[in-house]
């Protein structure tokens, strides 16, 4: 039996070399060189394309190269019953609150006023700022949101989070549900998401919701580019509602060439790095679940299809 590797974005031999170590037997396939298609025992994907993952009828359980599973999820043709797990490790997440952190400061620190003075070669002192009044909201108290709202209040921010259901994180002011979304933005000043992609939080970020945040705003992207409707930024920025964004994950990726993020002067443009998977570090938890598949055990990192993360 044989475990399924399809991604056009990741490297098979990376995660062929890390599967090496912990299970020396793992037949590894790249699609679309599947061999005997009732093979194919488990799938290890990244986007894979409509219809692919129906064609394995011994499929145990379809594992995400990430944590977020919108990619699969969008499949309208995905086999019924097949668990979904996706990526928790502490790698990916200590990544991504790097990146959160490293965002949020450079718009605290008007880092980002500073790149533009000095294109402009201007000796330009702004007022500085302190962290203990300066309210950051995260959306999404997951585990990658918990982290770096923890993070960001050790640095000092007064931290919000919001969530679906109620969450209690250390030094964060908790928010949830739909009616906790508008009193949460009326005090943000730097707006961090980290939600996964579902039908109820796709373009969640549109003119109605940032004209909530208190003028000079910043917004920091690193979930997904649905949740930000692109023309409804473009404006919060133009108008000057809005200081900056950094973006992290667009509606196409990568990012076409004529899109207007690219030169504008208010938003940074990072090619969906936010955090990488080591695959060194998540492959353990893959060949566990192999393992717990065949046991019958529960499987790590389930999703929850019907809530769609
Ligand atoms: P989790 O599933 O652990 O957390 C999701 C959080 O979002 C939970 O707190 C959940 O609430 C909340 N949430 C979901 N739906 C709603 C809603 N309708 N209203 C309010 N809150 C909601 O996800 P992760 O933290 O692991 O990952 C988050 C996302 O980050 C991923 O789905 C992926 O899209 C993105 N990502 C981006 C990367 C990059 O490099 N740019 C890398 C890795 C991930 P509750 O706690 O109540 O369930
Ligand atoms: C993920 C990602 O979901 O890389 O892990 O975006």
């Amino acid at each position: 039996m044989a475990l399924l590797f399809s991604s056009k974005w990741d490297d098979p031999e990376r995660w062929r070399r890390a599967f090496a170590e912990l299970m020396p037997g793992l037949d590894m396939r790249v699609w679309p060189d599947t061999g005997p298609v009732e093979e194919i025992e488990f799938a290890l994907v990244w986007a894979p394309k409509r219809g692919e993952l129906r064609r394995f009828p011994n499929l145990r359980f379809i594992a995400s190269i990430g944590a977020g599973v919108e990619h699969i999820l969008r499949d309208p043709d995905l086999p019924n019953g097949v668990p979904i797990v996706r990526v928790v490790d502490r790698v990916l997440t200590s990544r991504m609150s790097e990146y959160v952190l490293a965002a949020v400061l450079r718009h605290h620190r008007n880092l980002d006023v500073y790149e533009r003075l000095q294109r402009e070669r201007r000796w330009e002192k702004l007022p500085p700022r302190d962290a203990a009044r300066r309210r950051a909201g995260v959306l999404g108290l997951g585990v990658l949101g918990s982290d770096a709202a923890r993070r960001l209040a050790a640095l000092g921010f007064d931290v919000a989070g919001w969530s679906r259901s109620p969450k209690a994180v250390d030094g964060v002011a908790g928010f949830h549900g739909p009616e906790g979304l508008e009193p949460l933005l009326r005090r943000t000043e730097v707006l961090v998401c980290l939600l996964p992609l579902t039908d109820e939080t796709r373009g969640i970020l549109d003119a109605r919701t940032l004209a909530l945040l208190p003028p000079g705003a910043a917004v920091v992207n690193a979930a997904r580019g649905e949740h930000v409707v692109d023309a409804d930024l473009i404006a919060a920025l133009d108008s000057g509602h809005l200081s900056g964004a950094t973006l992290d994950v667009f509606d196409k990726e990568p990012l076409p060439a004529d899109h207007p993020f690219w030169r504008h002067d208010k938003v940074l443009v990072t090619p969906h790095v936010a955090s990488l998977t080591d695959e060194r570090s998540a492959a353990p938890q893959i060949v566990e679940n192999i393992r717990r598949a065949r046991a019958g055990d529960p499987l790590l990192n389930a999703v929850d299809r019907a809530a769609g993360y």
